[in-house]
């Protein structure tokens, strides 16, 4: 594990990046062109670990895939056509990779073990396991199937009415990936909607899936086609940058073609509502992701509160929103979004001790944290504790605080933008 020194930054940002392919769909194209039938071609692909780990799980389900020219090309051969691996399907670092492929597997007519990297044999499993149980799948993990490594013994499954008890993508979409394979309907009722991705994608391969206002229903989809895919640039990643833009004097940056799901846009949202300047240019709906230039330029925040249906639009957006809120006039509250608790690490605890040693004024509470702002941050001795997305939000962190931050474990941030640190030094020359 690496660590790195940053000194605050002495000029601006200005110009423009293209913001890397956004990684839940880059994972999805992986998915639903191994099992559509005909080759699927997916163009701005992530190439980040986690979605290589969703690569190398489905090669080793026999499935070829190949690079040419920058772009993946699988030669999906049906959704019959997966083979049992002969090898235990290791996840790295992504609990995308594991919680959508048992929803999938729980259904193939074979043995498939899956296990992870320490983060991963923390994260839960049981939100997925407890409803493809009752679709009849037959999973075992340790700690009583809520634990990697856990073991699917893939059989017939039947459709179920679901109404989700937390706001998951990852448990809506294991259970889409398993309906589609399910005799009879498979109803899915969600409270807050969460990124839809799996859903937009199914139907554009021809699935069947009807959508209404908060419920999904799905049928067999024995025939999907294999399709020629633009992967967005990923929100997330997007969002590092329209902070750092924000908060450093006298910026501006253009953050070229960025995912605009709806489902995904609660970042820009909340900064807005914080009185960022945030501009749009080049609005393109390309086949079925809706993605847009961005322009952001420095600007002064007052504080917000979020809560109820926003959190799971911005959810993995909430550690730079806190960085964010620790320059705003006033107190921000951060409410409903226990989940973070359940991510790569513990995120409110690992924003609130990061941030703390920063010298921000922040607080944790059962299911959100509390920041009081303006504070000027200084350098210290930081840790991504192996978590990607507290690693960039460090590392923004450091253009603003007074003196040297070091970060340690900085290297976490390769599984969703290796890029990062070229772009930032394309955006500060
Ligand atoms: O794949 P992983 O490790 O779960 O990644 C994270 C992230 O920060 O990149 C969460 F830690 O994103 C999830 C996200 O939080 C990706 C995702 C998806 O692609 O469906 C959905 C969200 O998770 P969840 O648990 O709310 O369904």
């Amino acid at each position: 594990m690496t660590d790195i020194n940053l000194v605050k930054l002495s000029s601006n940002l200005k110009g423009e990046i293209t913001i890397p392919g956004d990684k839940s769909i880059s994972h999805r194209s992986i998915i639903f062109g191994s099992i559509a039938e005909g080759q699927t071609i997916v163009e701005n692909f992530l190439t980040g670990e986690d979605c290589l780990s969703t690569i190398y799980c489905f090669k080793l389900l026999g499935v070829k895939i190949d690079v040419v020219d920058d772009k993946i090309h699988i030669n999906g051969k049906g959704i019959s056509s997966l083979l049992e691996p002969h090898e235990v399907l290791d996840v790295g670092n992504s609990g995308t990779t594991l919680r959508l492929m048992s929803g999938l597997l729980s259904a193939q007519n074979f043995h498939t073990v899956f296990t992870g990297d320490d983060s991963i044999k923390k994260r839960p499993m049981k939100r997925v396991v407890t409803p493809l149980k009752m679709m009849g799948a037959r999973i075992l993990g340790r700690n009583n199937g809520d634990n990697t490594p856990i073991s699917i013994e893939g059989t017939e499954l039947s459709g179920i009415r679901y109404e989700m008890p937390i706001a998951s993508a990852q448990v809506k979409s294991a259970i889409i990936l398993a309906g589609i394979q399910a005799n009879g309907n498979t109803e899915i009722l969600e409270e807050y909607k969460t990124r839809d991705h799996t859903e937009r994608m199914l139907k554009a391969f021809g699935g069947n899936i009807t959508i209404t206002e908060n419920s999904i229903l799905v049928k067999k989809s024995s025939k999907l086609v294999g399709q020629s895919v633009y992967v967005p640039g990923d929100i997330s990643s997007a969002a590092f940058f329209m902070v750092a833009a924000t908060l450093v004097k006298d910026s501006r940056v253009k953050l070229l073609k960025v995912g605009m799901n709806p489902t995904r846009t609660g970042i820009i949202d909340v900064l807005e509502n914080m009185g960022a300047k945030i501009s749009y240019e080049n609005v393109f709906e390309e086949a079925f992701e809706p993605f847009s230039d961005i322009v952001v330029e420095s600007g002064n925040l007052i504080a917000s509160e979020l809560d109820g249906s926003i959190i799971p639009r911005l959810i993995d957006e909430i550690p730079i929103i806190a960085l964010a809120a620790t320059q705003a006039i006033g107190t921000t509250i951060i409410k409903g979004a226990e989940e973070l608790k359940v991510k790569e690490t513990n995120r409110i605890d690992t924003v609130v001790t990061q941030l703390k040693l920063l010298g921000a004024n922040i607080e944790a509470t059962s299911d959100g944290m509390v920041i009081t702002g303006p504070t000027q941050l200084k350098g210290n001795v930081v840790d991504s504790n192996g978590d990607h997305r507290i690693g960039m939000m460090l590392v923004v962190a450091s253009l603003i605080a007074e003196g040297t931050t070091t970060i340690k474990n900085i290297d976490a941030i390769n599984v969703s933008y290796p890029n990062f640190f070229k772009h930032l030094e394309k955006l500060t020359h």
